[in-house]
């Protein structure tokens, strides 16, 4: 085993983490479905990303959920948030390649 079937394993494992994140967050409010709407976007990323976001931080957080909405109907739908993470996922990739 090398390489990429090593990585498999831990991709599965942070997906499953992410459908969990989702769907915690996504159910909260009145709306009851399986979207994020702005409040919940806001409340995942308090909760999970802890000092991403504060009160004072309203533009970003508003600027973070229209990047989000790829299709612009105002919510975050499971696909959106999926784009969203796969980038994170480059992203926290590329920032530890470098570190090595
Ligand atoms: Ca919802
Ligand atoms: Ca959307």
């Amino acid at each position: 085993m090398s390489g990429l079937l090593q990585e498999i394993p831990q991709l599965a494992k942070v997906m499953n983490l992410l459908v969990d994140l989702f769907n915690k967050h996504a159910k909260k409010d009145e709306d009851g479905d399986d979207s994020l709407s702005k409040g919940e976007l806001s409340d995942l990323l308090k909760a999970e990303l802890g000092e991403f976001t504060s009160a004072s931080d309203k533009a970003k957080a508003d600027k973070f959920f229209n990047q989000l909405d790829a299709d612009k109907n105002g919510t975050i739908s499971f696909d959106d948030f999926m784009v969203f993470t796969a980038s994170l996922h480059m992203l926290l990739k590329g920032l530890s390649t470098k570190k090595m």
